[in-house]
């Protein structure tokens, strides 16, 4: 893929320095550069214009290289996909009060999504006679870190320079550490202005390294071998299995030893929907029928245990089958806090394992090695004859309900999902983001997540495009074709990320789902005013993004950007997905606008 020539913004006028930090914020510029932080998202503020200073002149905008938003809970959302397309950390800069505030929605995300992020910020001077009138008051705040401090693993304020490294090395170990998670650090501008003694040692960050994720107990381990091995029906729902690939690829191993159906509970793409023991879109019939369930980083144990909710109550009613057996591999005790209730309800578990499934997965396959026998062994056999045909006729009537959806008076969300897909399965391409499964179910084939990043978070609407802007970025030098689907919703909430597209040269498909609504919320209307007796009609008020509708092609176009449509039929996407994957491969960032149906006609 051709990528076009990058915008690296380098200082007009390289500050000749000796190389040794003179000031509090070089210090942390020193930190960044040795933790290897590649980039550091921000939106500029006084409260760190010590930093912005050290970045440019003091570090010459390089490792980390400063990526400017427009909004800041962009800023932490952009972090939060790096991490997911790479693996790699990222810093978030916010200005004081008001700037952090504005990235709180994107820190829940985060913190819900378990990955890390190492935010900071600016506060004060803490020192009151030292304050500017007015503006350094109303932008300085006792503690800080106090306003995310339940969706956060940890926030400081070191009180002094010589504190500042252990507080940045700590903060971004606590960040990385498994159950990963977002850390905020603030930096009193005072600190960030002081002068430096003349000689300073920098630590060594590899002496504060953090440690390899937990082991799991071998007695457990062998006690859900034993369990596995002699089931007549095992269940596995595969959570964030596919934060790595590796373990992905050992749970196929796993699932094709034991035989064993895999649901897909959608936080990671944690299982090859190719597969023949991919049953995602039969949970509820193998939950009747599994006398063992496996649990791999479920974040909602509880309720994927449940019949589906039924949204006009609110309720969903627990299936309870007699002699079910749970296992359940999970670290996520370790990061529970009482601000919010991200933790669900409280699963019913025969064998708790403390340990991630990437560890946790090649010991259990081995411990199931061992454990078959030749009875297991003709169980097992007789098993995936029997599964392979049900998917076999599950995929045939997926297929056929996406057919009857293909000619519609409006697009519909499957036909559009299957056009994507044609357009991109010969590519080298990856989804950032996009509800496939949901769409148009069986359609896609994804092999894991190196083919699609998965969903999970906190539910934001207008989070994703920050994210997917950020994963773009760690993919930008890859070759690789990043594509996302997105809502007319959420893409409007952060509609201004087009910018940083533009600007850094971050290539992307973004298909945007265009229903003139928010849709989701529509539906909810549809239902409590039928229940109540009230007209439903009245469900698209203040719902419908119509009169004017949104022209997403224009405005991505005033970015100097490819934008496509509105494709109104049909007929016309294909053409459109293939001529903005062409500006794609250019290096530019495209965006598909098509009109579709609401999801009510499906
Ligand atoms: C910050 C935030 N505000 C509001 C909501 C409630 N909400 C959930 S889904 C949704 C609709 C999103 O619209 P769109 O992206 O167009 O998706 P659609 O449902 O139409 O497919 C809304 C408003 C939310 N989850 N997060
Ligand atoms: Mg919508």
């Amino acid at each position: 893929m051709a990528i076009a020539e990058r915008r690296t913004e380098v200082p007009v006028k390289v500050h000749d320095q000796s190389g040794e930090p003179e000031w509090g914020s070089d210090l942390i510029m020193d930190m960044l550069r040795l933790l290897d932080i590649e980039y550091a998202a921000v939106l500029p503020g006084s409260t760190f214009r010590g930093i912005h200073d050290s970045a440019v002149n003091y570090t010459a905008n390089q490792r980390p290289e400063f990526i400017l938003c427009n909004h800041e809970m962009i800023t932490v959302s952009l972090a939060r996909g790096y991490f997911r397309a790479s693996g790699k950390p990222m810093v978030a800069i916010v200005h004081n009060v008001v700037g952090l505030l504005n990235t709180a929605m994107t820190i829940y995300d985060a913190w819900c999504d378990r990955v890390p992020v190492i935010i900071l910020g600016g506060t004060g001077p803490l020192d009151s006679t030292a304050r500017r009138p007015w503006i350094d008051w109303i932008h300085t705040a006792n503690v800080q870190g106090n306003f995310v401090r339940g969706i956060t693993k940890w926030d400081d304020q070191p009180g002094s320079v010589a504190s500042i490294p252990e507080s940045i090395m700590r903060g971004h170990r606590i960040a990385v550490t498994e159950p990963a998670g977002p850390v905020y650090v603030c930096f009193d501008v005072d600190l960030q202005e002081e002068a430096l003694p003349n000689s300073y040692t920098l630590p060594d960050v590899g002496r504060y390294r953090p440690a390899a994720p937990p082991e799991p107990d071998r007695g457990a381990l062998r006690e859900a071998a034993q369990l596995l091995v002699r089931a007549e029906m095992p269940l596995c729902l595969a959570g964030r299995v596919g934060a790595s690939a590796q373990a992905v690829r050992t749970l196929v191993e796993l699932a094709e030893l034991l035989a064993m159906p895999v649901v897909d509970t959608g936080t990671r793409w944690s299982f090859p929907t190719p597969h023949a023991l991919d049953f995602t879109d039969m949970r509820t019939d193998f939950l009747r029928q599994a006398d063992v369930v496996l649990g791999l980083e479920v974040m909602d144990l509880h309720g994927s245990m449940r019949l589906p909710v039924n949204y006009t109550t609110r309720r969903a009613e627990v299936l309870e089958v007699e002699n079910q057996k749970v296992i359940s591999v999970s670290v996520d005790e370790l990061i529970h806090g009482g601000q919010t209730t991200d933790f669900q309800a409280l699963p019913a578990v025969d064998v708790p394992i403390l340990a991630n499934s990437a560890v946790t997965l090649p010991l259990l396959l081995e411990e199931c090695r061992q454990a078959l026998d030749a009875g297991a062994q003709a169980r097992i056999d007789r098993r995936r004859q029997a599964l392979v045909e049900k998917q076999a006729a599950q995929r045939q009537k997926q297929r056929e309900a996406v057919q009857k959806l293909w000619d519609r008076p409006q697009i519909s969300e499957a036909r559009l999902a299957s056009d994507v897909w044609q357009a991109v399965k010969g590519e080298d391409f990856i989804f950032t983001w996009g509800r496939l499964r949901r769409m148009a179910p069986g359609v896609a084939e994804i092999s894991g997540p190196e083919q699609h990043l998965g969903e999970g978070g906190g539910g934001a609407v207008g989070a994703t495009p920050g994210m997917v802007l950020g994963a773009g970025l760690a993919l930008r030098d890859s070759g690789r074709l990043p594509v996302c689907i997105l809502g007319d919703g959420e893409t409007m909430s952060s509609i201004q990320a087009l910018w940083t597209a533009a600007h850094y040269h971050i290539p992307g498909l973004w298909v945007i789902n265009n229903n003139h609504s928010y849709y989701n919320d529509e539906n909810h209307q549809d239902l409590i005013a039928k229940f109540r007796n009230r007209p439903p009609e009245n469900k698209t008020v203040a719902m419908r993004m119509q009169d004017p509708e949104v022209d997403f092609a224009a405005i991505t176009k005033t970015f100097g950007l490819h934008g496509e449509g509105p494709v109104k039929s049909a007929a016309e996407l294909p053409g459109a997905l293939s001529r903005a994957i062409a500006a794609v491969k250019e290096g530019q960032l495209a965006v598909v606008d098509v009109w579709t149906e609401t999801r009510e006609h499906a």
